[in-house]
């Protein structure tokens, strides 16, 4: 792909749209960026531009003579400059996708409503505990294309890719591709479900027999995908046996691969809690086999593997109530996974921004583990009315306010989890942030 003297359009100037910027100039095209912010708002990123980058204004009009955008993830397909670059028949790419083009290292991507991070983080560790020097990346935090206007030093690439990433990707292919899991989320993004799911499907559209796909045998969508799926093909299950891929077996995940070799690992050396953990370590041990790394280096990895930040974190005791962050479960499909890790009485916080969640479906599994529901942000009038009645429940403006109120209801014996099954941006700038407020609150409470 020659880009130089192309007249690229980049939408976003967060940390995707600048690492986007940086790698074209280099490339020698004409750039320009826009922004939905005002200019005022953008004043440290635009002071990180290169030179010659023009800034232009947040409408259609800025279309004319463009020959290429690239829009950040967050900018939704419906967004009225897309719209019309789509009329108007520009090329659109997303960043994986311009980054895809340039990679000369082969790529694990990993994607799925929830699991990603943390089967990123430990794919990329076993990685490298067996010797191999890793760059992990994507969704995670540090977007693809900034390794690629590196060194591309690395023997493998890790991706978490997310689906509005891969809504706008045509040639991507990573080499091993694995999809978790798929239940609602972002459909305020896409549109509905079904248009989420096939965004999230999009990463096995251009492996080949070459490739290996990693897909989740619990889920009857993706028996029915692994149709389409020209890749070799491995299911995991954490409910039944499986012929190609992992499963479990009392007290250890038999791995059978598609030469029949059967390998066994113990069960217990997985520390972090819940079985949807389980599954997402079937998913990396598959993939880091295949990468032949030794299952020594696999077991004692995952052995020392914590889990990562804000995912069902336990954020300290108090008076006998426990307390745990899962401020990263922003789709109900993360609540229910964080629900079904206790056995204890759960005073359940949840709340935020609403992503249109189907929170109706929480009600069974609500009932039956669920002591109180505390409600906070803007989400919790619409999640009030279609669960409000499942259990004893209370709304608050705040997350300070609801986390004051869930210790006041808390008895010793209880967990009070943070789950929100929402987005964080009504009153923190991430997911991190709210992670981190809480449990400063927790330190703070009397
Ligand atoms: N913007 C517009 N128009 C829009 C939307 C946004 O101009 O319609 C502008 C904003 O004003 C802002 C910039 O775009 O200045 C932000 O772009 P962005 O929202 O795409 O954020 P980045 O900083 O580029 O971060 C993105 C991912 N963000 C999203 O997908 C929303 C980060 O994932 C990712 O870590 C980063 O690229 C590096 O790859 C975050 C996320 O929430 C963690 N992801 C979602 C999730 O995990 O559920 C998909």
């Amino acid at each position: 792909m020659n880009l130089s003297g192309l007249n690229i359009l980049v939408i976003g100037l967060g940390k995707t749209g600048l690492a986007t910027v940086r790698f074209l100039a280099g490339k020698g095209a004409k750039i320009a960026v826009t922004d939905q912010k005002p200019l005022t708002a953008l004043t440290e990123a635009i002071n990180h531009l290169p030179e010659k980058v023009q800034t232009a204004p947040y409408e259609p009009s800025i279309l004319a003579g463009m020959e290429m955008i690239i829009p950040s993830p967050g900018v939704a397909p419906s967004n009225i400059i897309l719209s019309e670059a789509l009329e108007r028949n520009i090329p659109i790419l997303s960043e994986i996708e311009l980054a895809y083009h340039f990679l000369k290292t082969p790529m694990i991507a990993v994607t799925g409503t929830n699991g990603k991070t943390t089967t990123t983080t430990l794919i990329g560790e076993i990685l490298s505990h067996s010797g191999h020097k890793v760059f992990v990346g994507g969704n995670i935090g540090n977007p693809l294309i900034g390794y690629v206007d590196g060194a591309q030093d690395a023997d493998w690439v890790v991706a978490e890719v997310s689906s509005f990433q891969l809504h706008w990707t045509q040639q991507f292919r990573p080499h091993i591709a694995v999809l978790l899991n798929t239940t609602c989320d972002h459909v305020d993004y896409h549109g509905s479900f079904e248009a989420y799911r096939q965004a999230k499907e999009k990463v096995f559209k251009n492996q080949t027999t070459n490739d290996l796909a990693i897909l989740n045998g619990d889920e009857s969508s993706s028996l029915i995908l692994s149709e389409r799926i020209k890749a070799e093909t491995l299911f995991f299950s954490s409910a039944h046996e499986i012929s190609k891929g992992m499963f479990i077996d009392h007290d250890e995940l038999i791995y059978i691969s598609h030469d029949n070799d059967r390998e066994k690992y113990p069960l217990d050396m997985i520390k972090i809690p819940g079985m949807h953990n389980v599954e997402n370590v079937m998913a990396a041990i598959m993939a880091c086999r295949k990468c032949g790394c030794p299952s020594d280096r696999i077991i004692h990895t995952i052995g020392q593997f914590k889990g990562i930040s804000h995912r069902i974190e336990f954020a300290g005791e108090k008076n006998g109530v426990a307390f745990y962050d899962d401020s990263k479960g922003t789709n109900v499909g993360a609540v229910v996974k964080a629900l079904e890790t206790f056995s204890k009485p759960i005073i359940l916080l949840m709340g935020g921004r609403d992503k249109e969640g189907d929170f109706e479906t929480l009600s069974p599994l609500i009932k039956q583990k669920v002591k109180e529901l505390v409600l906070f942000g803007e989400a919790r009038t619409r999640v009030n009315s279609l669960i409000g009645g499942t259990v004893k429940t209370s709304c608050f403006a705040t997350l300070k306010e609801a986390t004051e109120a869930a210790y006041r209801r808390s008895s010793p014996g209880d967990v009070v989890l943070l789950s929100p099954g929402c987005a964080s941006f009504d009153e923190f700038t991430d997911y991190k942030a709210r992670g981190n407020f809480f449990k400063d609150t927790l330190r703070h409470i009397s």
